[in-house]
């Protein structure tokens, strides 16, 4: 088999720079080691930057998105029961979030991706990077006991965090950075009505909650949790008891409770690995950087680097403009260190490390200072709707 362009990962970026490059007539091959509903059955992201919405729409997959996402001008952040509204689109001269589940943005893109009748296979296994640094690279998998080759010209590693990509790159071509919370996210997804319009950002002594929402008739909450928590001892009882207990009084009197569709406990971690580029091999999305998701940035970061990754290789096949394929990886870690930064910093303000320590209380002092005046909420909210993408030129 031959094709321009080898897409290995069929999460949201894998399939969303397959359905832009398909727009600008270059072919890609996908593949992925599960299966579509698995994926789709990964409960994830929800808030969506308006440059991922673009590119939803310039990839022809923005119909549902459009109809059912929610547009979102403010969140608001409760700190020990008093809320504190930051009016993003007021404090960014009319930027917002959308709200939409990454499930139905993976399940939109993969519909689009059926019905233009590109190629991909799902159950891939034991898929391979070969001679990345050659002009010749091509990648391997097994199939129904079958081996199969893709030549092609071009690998983008869209495998997440635990994919095979990054570990491809010798060891001493690579530098890794990490940090690793002392605590996780317990999710809860459940068929009631969100507690608020709004999302909440809540930080209280017991700990950080998030109450948001994938419908307005569906819910998504989350609780901070220490590492060692084990979801057996989570039952649906105990975590809604928790989580009132976390929210300003008003939102814990009207929240709506019910049985959980979906429960699972995500570690948090900062990690970003540079470059993310190796040979004729691009990481992308979780395959090169990972933050906790308090800043909502996760799954826009990978956004952005498909947005780069699009744009050169458009000008790669249209232009011949091959002097662009160098600077991939400079241009993404600019903005994913924003993200990672903004992430920090977010989770670092609004969660619980050492109770009544001189650290808490810093970080309090310094919540209360960036929610103090409009101009301090500015600098929240434009890294919240996320900055500019940057021009390939
Ligand atoms: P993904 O991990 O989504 O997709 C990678 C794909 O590659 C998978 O389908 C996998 O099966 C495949 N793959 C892996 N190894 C392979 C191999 N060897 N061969 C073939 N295929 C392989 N972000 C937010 O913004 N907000 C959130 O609330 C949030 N919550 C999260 C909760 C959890 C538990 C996790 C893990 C992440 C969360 N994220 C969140 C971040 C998440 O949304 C990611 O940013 C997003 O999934 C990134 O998409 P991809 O880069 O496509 O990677
Ligand atoms: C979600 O709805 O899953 C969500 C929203 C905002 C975040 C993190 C997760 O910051």
């Amino acid at each position: 088999m031959k094709t321009q362009v080898v897409i290995i990962g069929s999460g949201p970026a894998g399939l969303l720079l397959g359905q832009l490059l398909h727009r600008q007539g270059i072919d890609s091959v996908i593949l992925d080691r599960v299966t579509p509903d698995y994926i789709l059955g990964r409960i994830r992201a929800g808030v969506i930057e308006n440059g991922f919405a673009r590119l939803m729409r310039e990839a022809g997959a923005a119909a549902r998105m459009t109809a059912e996402g929610e547009v979102h001008d403010a969140v608001e952040i409760a700190v020990h029961g008093v809320y504190h509204k930051i009016d993003l689109a007021a404090l960014t001269g009319g930027a917002t979030v959308t709200v939409y589940g990454q499930t139905e943005i993976t399940q939109d893109l993969m519909q689009a991706r059926a019905a233009a009748g590109l190629p991909g296979f799902y159950g891939a296994e034991n898929v391979r990077p070969h001679d990345m640094t050659t002009d010749h690279p091509y990648v391997t998998f097994e199939k129904d006991g079958v081996t199969h080759r893709i030549d092609c010209d071009y690998i983008a590693g869209c495998d997440g965090f635990h994919g095979v990509c990054r570990p491809s790159i010798p060891k001493h071509k690579i530098r890794e950075y990490e940090r690793v919370y002392p605590f996780g996210w317990l999710g809860l997804l459940a068929d009631t009505p969100p507690v608020n319009y709004e999302l909440i950002y809540a930080k209280s002594d017991r700990g950080f909650a998030l109450c948001s929402k994938r419908s307005a008739r569906r819910s998504r909450y989350y609780l901070q949790v220490p590492l060692a928590e084990k979801l057996e001892d989570w039952s649906d009882d105990r975590f809604w008891e928790e989580l009132k207990r976390r929210l300003p009084a008003d939102a814990a009197a009207r929240l709506v409770t019910g049985p959980s569709l979906e429960k699972s406990i995500a570690p948090l971690r900062s990690f970003v690995a540079e470059p993310l580029q190796y040979g004729r091999m691009f990481l992308v999305g979780d395959a090169g950087h990972i933050v906790p998701p308090t800043g909502a940035k996760g799954l826009n970061l990978a956004a952005s680097d498909v947005n780069t990754l699009y744009r050169i290789l458009t000008k790669v096949y249209g232009q011949g403009r091959t002097d662009l394929l160098a600077r991939y990886s400079e241009i993404c870690l600019r903005r994913v260190w924003n993200g990672v930064r903004f992430s920090w910093w977010m989770t670092d303000m609004l969660h619980h490390f050492e109770r009544d320590s001189m650290e808490d209380k810093i970080r309090d002092s310094e919540l209360d200072f960036f929610l103090a005046t409009p101009d301090r909420r500015r600098i929240l909210a434009e890294q919240y709707v996320g900055l500019p993408y940057e021009e390939i030129e």
